[in-house]
């Protein structure tokens, strides 16, 4: 008989296999990002579908009948073969109509802009939309008339001026885009080198077992109009980097290679406006906000390219190799652009130099807007002041400690039941007389206003927008409910100018009783965050204004939120006063409207050194006053994380502390 002495060993091991199952389900539950809740590039069949495609592999377009029109090219794009039918085994979505042809369009803006449009013929059973309100109103004025097009004898491209020694190409079959040095005839950038341009055209469904829906973690989307995505490889010649399309958290500045050689599994970049619990701080995963613009740099020079699309859109970095193993590409990366909807609407920046690719960017989405003088200070913010009491403690805590700061924020918590706009009574009585005070020393208060409104018939907001039929509607028809801080509630479809002048109205000091012209505003689950739907925000048939989808829209509504309410700001104001807005969801063009915040990081010293590349990044896609939550939102950080926080803190171009109600109180002076 074995003794005991014998059988301990397994028994020993097995009770070393319980510990470390125990350690891991106990740090599997601490580490709180929820990835399961989010869907990833195979679980969202456009990205997958664009993913698994070979360089020049499907039926390639060409373009046909170009021409000048209008002081713009113009050409038609048609399959360059007859179409292969459609094989066993093939994605069920290839198996396409005969294709209408696309219409393409070539325009350019002074300074080394090129501007590329293709959407359907106006045969389409439905428009497809073009994100509006972010191109600077005067862009269409500033177009430069071009006189000439110049095509070689055998009529394979056509060329035309773009800058000061620079040159466009439409190459016509397969039909590419290529901007070059004018002299060399070398690339800067191209798209369609590698034959990956696809274009899902809307359809009518072949037969009525056709299934379009798209399920996820329960929630069908009813995808009433069909697959419509669209991809293509853009590739940025002489270049060792690629920088931009914020957000998401990452240690390092220059984009990883989300692809090829090398690579072992990586998601691409994943640009959806989310708001996720809990981040984790090296990820392509999605945040709050998104900015479709990537620059690059090399030795030669530097270029930028921004699609601007405000669906869903996945992006690889392709390592080099990612085409040809046995020839990787050197001083050259490849990248490839897949969006769930909308139409092709592009723009090549030429630099050279990396303030020339940002100087060409904002001249067609507008430059930050100057901030107020206060705003550039420190700002002490917290989950929650409690109330007026607490207001006054903290206020004199800096005066008593000689710490200098601007501006003292109010939370959620300060509302009526999460009613926007309104203050709780008992805890809040005298807002106005507490804003003077603080006013009186020089200081400023903002304010939180998120774009749930709570669905109670006594709240003239929500009455208002119900009989005006201001929300945005969900799929069939009714106002959209959802759920968020208020309990259920709607949203305002911002995306309706009339919605919008009508949100600014709110901020007019009659409107907004108890403020004061020293309160500013504080924009926060705008992405939007809706609790009870997968990956928490509005599901993607919701209908907007115009008969737009939200899977259309989703990561502009953040940035319709925010311009509404900075213009909200400037109305109150007469124009005079410039408006303060804190918004965390953003958009390419929301530099015009306020500064954003990355969010809900944690206190630990990786999120600490992610905010360095993520404002950096921010800084570089246009959106230059932004900041991280100093201290950490999550978690309580140990004295010496603090005040390294505060330090690094000083130099972010918005300097605030924040933290969770859950945290303990962590104002400057109680750390000794
Ligand atoms: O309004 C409460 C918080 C806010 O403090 C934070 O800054 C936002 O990013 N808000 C998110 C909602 C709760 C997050 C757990």
């Amino acid at each position: 008989m074995p003794s005991l002495a014998d059988r301990s060993p397994p028994i020993l091991l097995l009770l070393l296999l319980l510990l470390l199952l125990l350690l891991l389900l106990f740090f599997s539950a601490a580490s709180a990002w929820k990835k399961d809740e989010f869907r990833n590039c195979e679980q969202t069949p456009f990205c997958k579908r664009a993913r698994g495609r070979k360089p020049h592999s499907i039926p390639s377009l060409s373009a046909a009948d170009v021409s000048l029109s209008d002081g713009a090219v113009s050409a038609r794009l048609l399959p360059s073969q007859p179409l292969r039918q459609a094989t066993a085994g093939d994605d069920p979505e290839s198996d396409r109509d005969p294709p209408r042809p696309l219409l393409l369009r070539l325009s350019v803006y002074p300074g080394g802009v090129l501007r590329l449009q293709i959407d359907e013929d106006p045969s389409a059973p439905r428009r497809r939309f073009q994100v509006p309100d972010v191109l600077l109103p005067d862009l269409d004025n500033r177009r430069l008339w071009l006189p000439r097009l110049s095509s070689p004898a055998a009529g394979s491209s056509s060329s035309f001026y773009l800058a000061d020694g620079f040159e466009a190409v439409l190459i016509h079959d397969p039909f590419e885009i290529q901007v070059r040095w004018k002299g060399s005839g070398e690339p800067v950038l191209s798209l369609n080198s590698h034959g990956l341009f696809d274009f899902e055209q809307l359809r009518a469904k072949k037969n009525d077992d056709e299934d379009w829906e798209e399920r996820f973690r329960g929630h069908t989307d009813t995808r009433p109009h069909g697959p419509q995505s669209i991809s293509f490889d853009v590739s940025f010649h002489s270049a060792d980097f690629v920088y931009g399309i914020p957000e998401h958290a990452s240690s390092s500045l220059s984009l990883r290679p989300t692809s090829g050689p090398g690579v072992e599994h990586s998601e691409p970049y994943r640009l959806f406006n989310l708001d996720v619990f809990e981040y984790v701080a090296d990820s392509p995963f999605g945040l709050y906000g998104a900015i479709p613009f990537m620059l690059s740099h090399g030795a030669g020079s530097s270029s930028g390219f921004f699609w601007l699309n405000a669906a869903e859109m996945q992006i690889d970095v392709l390592a080099p190799g990612w085409d040809d193993p046995a020839a990787p590409a050197k001083g050259r990366i490849d990248t490839l652009w897949m969006s769930e909807a909308g139409v092709v609407d592009a723009f090549f920046f030429v630099g050279p130099e990396p303030k020339d690719v940002l100087r060409q960017y904002t001249g067609i989405t507008g430059t930050p807007a100057m901030p107020q003088e206060f705003a550039v200070a420190y700002h002490q913010c917290r989950w929650n002041y409690r109330d007026e009491q607490d207001v006054a403690a903290v206020d004199a805590g800096f005066d008593e400690h000689d710490i200098p700061y601007d501006v003292l924020w109010l939370d959620i918590e300060h509302t009526d039941g999460k009613r926007y706009f309104t203050w709780d009574r008992v805890l809040f009585p005298n807002p106005k007389e507490m804003q003077e005070k603080l006013a009186a020393k020089g200081r400023h208060m903002v304010t939180i206003v998120d774009p749930h409104i709570k669905r109670d018939d006594s709240f003239y907001i929500h009455k208002e927008a119900t009989e005006r039929g201001y929300y945005v509607k969900d799929a069939t028809g009714k106002d959209f409910d959802g759920w968020c801080w208020a309990g259920s509630s709607s949203y305002g479809d911002v995306l309706n100018p009339k919605v919008r002048e009508w949100w600014a109205e709110k901020f007019s000091f009659q409107n907004y009783v108890g403020s004061t012209p020293t309160l500013y505003i504080w924009n926060d689950m705008n992405e939007p965050s809706v609790f009870n739907i997968p990956e928490i925000t509005m599901p993607r048939d919701a209908i907007h204004y115009g008969d737009v989808e939200h899977r259309e829209l989703h990561n502009a509504y953040g940035y319709y939120f925010h311009m509404a309410t900075s213009n909200g700001l400037l109305k109150r104001g007469n124009g005079k006063d410039r408006p303060f807005v804190l918004s965390r969801a953003f958009f390419a063009g929301s530099q015009r409207y306020g500064t954003v915040w990355t969010g809900d990081n944690s206190a630990n010293w990786d999120q600490l050194r992610a905010s360095v590349p993520m404002i950096l990044t921010l800084g570089l896609t246009g959106l230059s006053f932004s900041g991280a939550d100093v201290g950490g939102f999550f978690g309580n950080p140990e004295p010496e994380l603090l005040v390294r926080w505060y330090q690094l803190g000083a130099y972010y171009p918005f300097f605030r502390a924040h933290a969770h109600q859950d945290t303990k109180r962590r104002e400057p002076w109680l750390f000794g």
